[in-house]
């Protein structure tokens, strides 16, 4: 009984150990090129767009100017920032009165999102793509992600290089 338990916890600990060894062993603080924890939200079906997110690091500083994804996944892939809408379009519909109704509570501001052509990253940067940040906005889905789907998307940066990544479909970010 108690062996079903110890090995998983052995090969997590040794993970810990070799990452942390291979985090600290280095001559110095390099980061790699490279790219991380990504993954895409299941759609529901009739869906037309989706989202990646993901964890980019490169050495030297470049920036990220797009990504590809095979057609069968989506048709294309857009980078995208999320900011706090301009407040100053509410619209009252069929209200009885003219009076402005002040809000009960502060409304969390509406968020909106917009292309963005590159996201530059620093010389052992970090490009976070995370749920309600920037994101990488998948659209033309021809047909819905699906949990445990994966695929390989290819980022393309400045400098000309290219990183394949794989991406597994999930409902939260992988750990
Ligand atoms: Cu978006």
């Amino acid at each position: 009984m108690s062996r079903r338990i110890t090995r998983p916890a052995l090969v997590v600990a040794f993970g810990l150990v070799a990452g942390w060894l291979t985090g600290c062993g280095s001559d110095d603080d390099t980061v790699g090129f490279g790219a991380e924890a990504a993954w895409s939200r299941p759609t529901p079906t009739g869906a037309a767009t989706g989202v990646l997110y993901l964890t980019v690091t490169s050495d030297r500083s470049d920036a990220l100017v797009g990504v590809d994804v095979p057609t069968d996944v989506a048709g294309r892939a857009e980078l995208h920032t999320t900011m706090a809408a301009d407040g100053g379009h509410e619209h009252h519909h069929g209200g009885d009165t003219a009076t402005t109704v002040e809000p009960a509570e502060p409304a969390e501001p509406a968020m909106t999102m917009a292309p963005v052509e590159s996201f530059p990253i620093a010389a052992g940067g970090t490009l976070l793509f995370e749920a309600g940040g920037n994101h990488v906005m998948l659209l033309d889905l021809p047909d819905p992600l699906t949990s445990g789907e994966t695929y390989t998307a290819t980022l393309r940066f400045e400098s000309g290089r290219t990183l394949d990544v794989d991406v597994v479909v999930a409902e939260n970010a992988p750990d």
